[in-house]
């Protein structure tokens, strides 16, 4: 065994090994020159034959041809595995606008549906989408709305207050108070939105959505506040409903009333149910924002959108609308 040997050896694998035409001749190339009967392989075996000395010398050139082979055979397979995947690419074109291969149910959110439900009913009724910060202030949410100072509403125990003057809207209301200050006469708007209140049972949670509405212009009378809303329960609903006021009270409005619908049940019993307040805007509000109430009048709604959501998709418990279970949230997909 010499240098001469090693140096074929390592010759006529380079070339093997650079001919090899895929991954299958690499791994041939590695048995014919690394396996058990491998040339190399052989060659080590030869080495016992050696005196001590040339034993040494011909080990060392052997385990460095196997080492620059095994070199060899991963360069060749890592060239071969990227023309391949270059091959591929090249080959292979992806549609990125094609459907994917799992088709998950999803949809919008109960509430969020039914308050684009109702948005889209007042729209058609002429009113504005407004909207305002869920961040108030006192002002805005209470003093302008004619909260006398010790109402229960402004007491600690309904009100998030951040300590600060700010406090979490518990109304849409303000949106309404901006809106009266910031357009000129007549206004017709929507107020849809998160409102927060420091209250959570069955039927309450600490936050939830509420949609209120308001028009102020000259001649308006409860006639016509009456006339917009049985328009609005009817189409909601999909049927002539009866519809039923019965005073009631808001610092915010005078008269005020609390609107029930006659509700069929499956049984076919029919009960009333409470969905919305309302009133005429007190003159007080109007003054607060600049608007003379001998000339102008309004009315005001206020109605809870998951309220609603639950009657139309028929979900007896408020919380289920805030626990995210698919399960619940797949029937609406
Ligand atoms: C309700 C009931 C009755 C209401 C009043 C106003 C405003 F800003 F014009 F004074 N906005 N919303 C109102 C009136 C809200 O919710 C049950």
């Amino acid at each position: 065994m010499n240098t001469q040997t090693t140096d074929n050896i390592l010759e006529q694998a380079r070339a093997e090994i650079s001919a090899a035409a895929d991954l299958d001749a690499v791994e041939a190339c590695r048995l014919h020159w690394l396996g058990r009967k491998g040339v190399v392989t052989q060659q080590l075996k030869q080495l016992g034959q050696l005196d001590a000395e040339a034993r040494r010398s011909a080990g060392q050139q052997i385990n460095q041809t196997k080492t620059t082979i095994v070199e060899l055979l991963e360069a060749r397979k890592q060239e071969l595995q990227a023309a391949v995947l270059q091959q591929q690419l090249e080959q292979q074109r992806v549609d990125v606008s094609l459907p994917g291969t799992q088709h998950f149910r999803y949809g919008l959110h109960p509430v969020t549906r039914t308050m684009n439900r109702m948005v889209e009913i007042f729209e058609c009724l002429g009113f504005q989408v407004a909207t305002g910060p869920e961040i108030e202030d006192d002002e805005h949410n209470f003093e302008a709305l004619n909260f006398p100072a010790h109402h229960p509403a402004r007491a600690m125990h309904d009100t998030f207050y951040f300590g600060d003057g700010r406090l979490l809207r518990t109304h849409t209301s303000p949106v309404q108070i901006r809106a009266l200050r910031a357009q000129p006469l007549p206004v017709r708007v929507i107020a849809p939105g998160r409102v927060y209140r420091s209250d959570s049972d069955q039927t309450h949670t600490p936050m939830f959505n509420q949609l209120e509405g308001l028009l102020v212009a000259e001649k308006v009378t409860f006639a016509d506040l009456k006339g917009i809303l049985q328009q609005f329960v009817n189409t909601f609903f999909e049927q002539a409903l009866s519809m039923r006021l019965r005073p009631s009270y808001f610092p915010f409005t005078e008269p005020s009333a609390e609107v029930d619908i006659a509700w069929h049940k499956d049984d076919g019993s029919v009960s009333w149910l409470e969905v919305l307040g309302c009133g005429m805007v007190h003159p007080n509000v109007l003054e607060n924002c600049g608007i003379d109430s001998e000339r102008y009048t309004g009315y005001a709604f206020g109605m809870g959108i998951e309220r609603f959501a639950m009657l139309r998709y028929g979900v007896t418990d408020l919380r289920q609308f805030f626990e995210n279970e698919l399960s619940f949230l797949e029937q609406f997909a």
